[in-house]
């Protein structure tokens, strides 16, 4: 689509929950309602001339807010139609999450609305709106900004100044503003003093292109553990790898294992991975090292992932595998296709 069809249109600004919204209870915070008029009050307090850099924007509310740490992949569903289906009426969307499992949702955006051709930015706060010193302000101006710039096209998070790749985010502190980081790819953007600037050359719009080809397939049927992540601890028996993958309801699983994508060479552990790949379960593998990817069978220890049939996930995050995993199961799509497109970046996701 032309950017000046477009670009000139208000934002959405979909609320889902998360402590940005979220107001005193007699059991801690909880989402709060009445969330435009609170995000309205609160922008209205900038100075001037930052308001006057914000687009116009549309306040919608999910019927149920929730602390994201109770979102299931049916939640990330009923969030990519929402979008799909009112994304071309706006500029962009900006996507208000809770923290915990912001860089899951946002992983799994990515999937859903692929070849996306305008922002959709997620953003949350790890204090609430209305808390002194929050810096929920902060991240929704941050948003709403990089939601009305035309260029960029995927779906991004924006936190404490910096935009990030969505489907490349980890949360990686659980009480610092800055919380949020994309591990194996450079920052898409930040704020620099008024400005916010967009680096060239790191957005999909550069090493994507084509018409948007949204996928928006029913995950229900893999939102109650149909995939499961299993991190390698020393000392792993087949028989304990075994009780997670033997059940039929598992189609899928995240094994996160050592380094560059070692495992014990334990034949029996190795065939209880070849026995769950040859029942046609998608296996994929990545490192529980913070940083880098894995290139299984660069050791000899890594050879047993190789043999069992197990995907290297190379440096994708684990969220960015588990949203992938259940959205290339959802859909009817052959064995051999499902492994050709885990280990094709389908989103700059690898
Ligand atoms: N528990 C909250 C949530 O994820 C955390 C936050 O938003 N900072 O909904």
């Amino acid at each position: 689509m032309n950017e000046s069809t477009f670009a000139d249109r208000p934002v959405l600004v979909l609320y889902t929950g998360g402590t940005l919204g979220m107001l005193p209870s007699a059991q801690g915070l909880a989402p709060g309602g009445d969330i435009e008029a609170r995000l309205r009050r609160a922008l209205a307090t900038l100075p001037p001339t930052r308001q006057a850099r914000l687009p116009q924007f549309t306040v919608q509310a999910v019927d149920d807010p929730i602390d994201s740490s109770a979102a299931t992949p049916r939640d990330w569903q009923r969030l990519g139609g929402t979008i799909a289906a009112q994304v071309g009426e706006y500029a962009g969307v900006v996507v208000l999450h809770g923290t915990d499992t912001l860089s899951w949702t946002a992983s799994s955006l990515a999937y859903q609305l692929q070849g996306l051709d305008r922002p959709v930015v997620v953003t949350g706060a790890m204090h609430p709106l209305e808390a002194e010193g929050s810096d929920a302000l902060d991240n929704i101006e941050l948003a709403l900004r990089f939601a009305a710039r035309p260029e960029l096209q995927e779906v991004a998070v924006a936190f404490c100044g910096r935009l990030l790749r969505g489907v490349r985010t980890r949360k990686t502190h659980s009480e610092a503003d800055d919380a949020f980081a994309s591990p194996n790819y450079p920052i898409l953007g930040e704020r620099i003093e008024d400005d916010v600037i967009l680096y060239p050359g790191r957005g999909l719009e550069t090493q994507q292109r084509g018409a948007p080809r949204f996928e928006l397939p029913d995950y229900t049927a893999l939102a109650d553990g149909g995939v499961v992540r299993l991190v390698l601890w020393p000392g792993i028996q087949a028989w304990q790898l075994d009780a997670w993958l033997d059940d039929a309801r598992v189609r899928g699983a995240l094994l996160e294992v050592w380094g560059g994508g070692n495992i014990p060479a334990d034949p029996e552990l190795i065939g209880v991975l070849a026995k769950a790949s040859g029942e046609g379960k998608l296996l994929a593998a990545i490192s529980q090292c913070p940083f880098g990817g894995i290139a299984p069978g660069h050791y000899a220890a890594g050879q047993g992932l190789v043999q069992a049939g197990v995907l290297s996930g190379d440096g994708m995050t684990a969220e960015a595998v588990m949203a992938k995993l259940v959205h290339l199961l959802a859909q009817p799509l052959d064995e051999q296709e499902r492994r050709r497109r885990f280990l094709a970046p389908l989103v700059g996701e690898r």
